[in-house]
């Protein structure tokens, strides 16, 4: 046999072993889980999804295989959660043995395992509980955290004012103001609204939070592994964590140098002294790394989903005046022109909190939630899910449950109003997820989208430079996130 015909053998044996072990890895222990469509070698379903919209995808496979499903997304195997009734049986009544992360390929990257949203164990459980200890010492959920949104809400309402009516692009204005909240919660101040080095966190934010929405970024999903290697996009998403990382690791050392023991600044200082009190304890968690990717965590998520909200609930009440309308009216009755919104407001405004409601409802801002895994092999449903398997419940299937809500597809605030025009609960509304892993800033969230929104709409009325019938309210990008479309949008002082 000659070189060339001995290379072409051991590549054909090479490419059979690895179909074999696809193929076996994917047949383990499937005879007893969920159904789902039968997956190829080596992509899995890939033919059967269509990357530029996971959820609506996923979705449609629950109508042919349930609402407890497996399905093979490149290299992961997962089960698939889809509606109110499995998402709540399986997060909640089954809370422990559902507890574990799965990936989230491109956070993942960076993160490998560190920081509060993608570990999982003693390490998940220790940075949790310090982080909901550490924010709730700085105020949140209490009236020191209401003051420091609406000092902010003045330097928004400074910021629309000099627009002066002129139409512009509400991206970086949101997320400056809502990021400002979480900075000076984790650094101990807020950035001023012309700092360079801010524009440049909020850019990295918002650039890595794309792409994992886009089509490329859920290919990444199913294809870490051999994406690493290859040229594309993804190599700028991670040029964007680093940076992010690169920032917090400066903010922590700067922190070090300067700490009072005694009188912690911020979310930092309580992290290094937590670090210095147990470093005899060689099973802490709280090193560096944790720190400065819990750090990263609690910025990130804290900035990018409020600002998200806000930006597509103002495109759609671009599109719905009368809502609009109705938001000022209650507002000018409730609180009237001369003082400040405060939270007590929230509960005579059913129909302001009903609105804000649906904006997250229909945003649906991260619309397969964080990928849980299990913690244990597990009965559920009749069916059993072995130890490590990863489960995506999918929020936005919660969100628009055409059991839960009379019309799931269209942005209507009457889903959380009762004939009496009171406010209504709804259980299926979950953009905070629920159980061990659920979002522990969803008070300081509620509390920012209702203060800010009240702020904004106190003061301005919205007007679109297009023609109403032109704004398209349906999503620009599905992924990780769901996205809006880019517009332009004029604040008119009322
Ligand atoms: C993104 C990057 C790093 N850490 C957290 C996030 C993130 C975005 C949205 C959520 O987490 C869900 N709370």
């Amino acid at each position: 046999m000659d070189f060339l015909g001995a290379v072409a053998l051991s590549l054909t044996i090479c490419l059979t072993c690895l179909i074999l072990l696809s193929t076996w890895k994917q047949m383990q222990g499937r005879s007893k889980m969920p159904p789902g469509p039968t997956p190829l070698p080596l992509i899995g379903n890939l033919l059967q999804v269509d990357t530029s919209n996971m959820l609506k995808s996923l979705m449609k496979l629950s109508e042919k295989y349930g609402p407890v499903y497996t399905i093979q997304l490149g290299t992961r195997r997962v089960v698939v959660l889809c509606g109110y009734r499995a998402i709540k049986e399986a997060l909640v009544d089954q809370g422990d043995e559902f507890g574990g992360r799965g990936e989230q390929a491109t956070f993942d990257w960076l993160f490998q395992g560190y920081g509060v949203a993608f570990s999982n164990g003693e390490r998940a459980k220790q940075l949790r509980r310090f982080s909901i200890t550490t924010l709730r010492n700085f105020g949140v959920g209490k009236r020191s955290i209401e003051e420091r949104i609406l000092d902010e809400a003045q330097y928004l309402l400074g910021a629309l004012q000099d627009t002066k009516g002129l139409p512009f692009d509400p991206t970086y204005i949101l997320s400056r103001t809502v990021s400002n909240i979480i900075s000076s919660v984790v650094f101990g101040d807020r950035f001023d609204y012309e700092d360079k080095e801010f524009h440049s966190l909020l850019y990295m934010m918002l650039e890595s939070f794309r792409f994992t929405s886009t089509s490329w970024g859920q290919l990444y999903e199913m294809f870490a592994g051999v994406m690493n290697y290859l040229p594309g996009p993804q190599h700028k998403a991670f040029k964007m964590l680093v940076g992010l990382e690169k920032y917090i690791e400066k903010k922590v050392k700067a922190n070090e140098e300067t700490l009072d023991p005694n009188s912690p600044r911020d979310f930092i200082d309580c992290f290094l002294i937590k670090m210095h009190q147990e470093k005899h304890n060689l099973s802490s968690e709280f090193f560096m790394k944790n720190i400065i990717l819990t750090v990263l965590n609690v910025f990130f998520a804290g900035t990018e989903t409020v600002s998200t909200t806000m930006r597509y609930g103002f495109l759609v009440l671009l599109k719905h005046p009368e809502i609009e309308e109705k938001v000022h009216e209650e507002i000018d009755r409730v609180i009237g022109r001369n003082r400040s919104p405060n939270i007590e407001d929230r509960s005579r405004m059913p129909y302001t909190d009903a609105v804000i409601h649906e904006f997250q409802r229909f945003c649906n801002v991260i619309p397969m939630g964080l990928s849980h895994r299990m913690t244990k092999e597990t009965q559920f449903w009749g069916y059993t899910i072995p130890q490590g398997t990863e489960v995506f419940p999918l929020l936005g299937s919660a969100l628009k449950d055409p059991e839960c809500f009379e019309r799931p597809e269209a942005f209507d605030p009457g889903h959380f109003l009762d004939e009496k025009g009171q406010f209504k609960k709804n259980e299926a509304f979950l953009p905070f997820s629920i159980g061990k892993r659920f979002c522990f800033g969803d008070m300081l969230a509620r509390m920012e989208l209702f203060l800010f929104i009240t702020s904004i709409l106190q003061h301005f009325r919205f007007e679109s430079p297009i023609d109403r019938q032109d704004l398209d309210i349906s999503p620009k990008l599905v992924g990780f996130a769901t996205l809006p479309r880019d517009y332009k949008i004029c604040l008119i002082p009322r």
